[in-house]
């Protein structure tokens, strides 16, 4: 386990740092990579730091993103975000690296960095990032303290979540001590598009409940498509099942696009399910997973095996 000193030394040797997350990001990945990667550059304004991989949904921060080729990458100082496998790397290039750190929260499924901060209870791997500079008594910037306010209040659903920790809110009031502005930040993450809205209220209205337990949605890629969204956009909205009192868990199914498979999003109040996501060519969380390559059959066989869980816990 590293800690602030040790990253400040790994930052110093290096000539370079490059900082990865997961692929098809989300505000946790982002903000930990963009928060990280400004920490350094107004800590190093010598040092050359590049933020790699496809950012995605996240076109407002592109210009954040660099492209660097093989050489780059093979002299630096990886640093691996919110990501639990070396396969869910974006850009497999890290391997690389000289040397490679590993900042994440997920379950410890494969040791793939040289040296690894890891904390599965963490609620977000930006509060993981932010207890380590508000221990080390750093002032933040106000736009990186923003980029991890950012990842810590989408992870844990707006600090609502199981996951939710003293450390979370410790992590949370230090981040305000920049100035950061509340409002502003839960708008940007939260607020939706027109175009949104209306898939969001077409999905409802496709939403079955399996035998009475657990919600479901089955999206094919010219719904999503006629709707004017892409297929990483179109999966991300699992959320909108949440919340249903009868109902604990929850799920969405998207149609991959040009493919006979869809990959799913699984969500559960309190009764563990990553093991099971496991088995669908998936992990992540205990109650916050993801399953791939599935067909139709395939998610009914999954939604039976929730099912049988749900009523053997009842
Ligand atoms: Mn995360």
């Amino acid at each position: 386990m590293i800690n602030f000193e040790t990253l400040c030394k790994e930052i110093e040797q290096a000539s370079q740092i490059t900082i990865f997350r997961h692929v098809h990001p989300d505000w946790d990945a982002i903000g930990a990579q963009l928060g990280l990667k400004t920490w350094i550059k107004e800590h190093y304004p010598d040092k050359a730091v590049y933020a790699l991989g496809d950012p995605g949904t996240f076109v407002q921060y592109e210009a954040y993103f660099d492209q660097v080729d093989d050489e780059a990458i093979a002299s630096s100082l990886a640093i691996v975000v919110d990501c639990g496998n070396a396969e869910r790397v974006d850009d497999a290039r890290f391997q690389q690296a000289k040397q490679i750190i590993k900042i994440d929260h997920h379950p410890q499924v494969e040791h793939y960095g040289t040296l690894e901060l890891v904390n599965e209870k963490a609620g977000a791997t930006c509060e993981i990032i932010a207890n380590l500079f508000r221990c080390a008594d750093i002032a933040l910037s106000q736009t990186c303290a923003s980029f991890l306010y950012q990842g810590l209040l989408m992870d844990t659903a707006r600090f609502s979540i199981a996951t939710t920790t003293k450390d979370s809110f410790l992590a949370a009031a230090y981040l305000c001590e920049a100035g950061i502005d509340l409002p502003k930040i839960s708008e940007a993450c939260i607020a939706l598009k027109l175009t949104t809205y209306a898939y969001v209220s077409y999905l409802r209205s496709c939403m079955r409940v399996y035998k009475d337990k657990i919600a479901y949605a089955i999206m094919e890629q010219e719904d999503y498509e006629k709707m004017g969204l892409s297929f990483a956009q179109a999966k991300e909205f699992v959320y909108v099942f949440a919340h249903i009192e009868e109902l604990s868990v929850w799920t969405l199914f998207t149609k991959e696009p040009n493919s006979d498979h869809y990959k799913g999003s699984l969500r559960s109040r309190s009764m563990q399910i990553n093991d099971i996501a496991s088995c669908y060519h998936g992990g992540g969380h205990a109650l916050a997973c993801g399953v791939s390559q599935l067909t139709k059959d395939s998610i009914m066989e999954l939604l039976e095996t929730l099912y049988i869980r749900l009523m053997n816990e009842a």
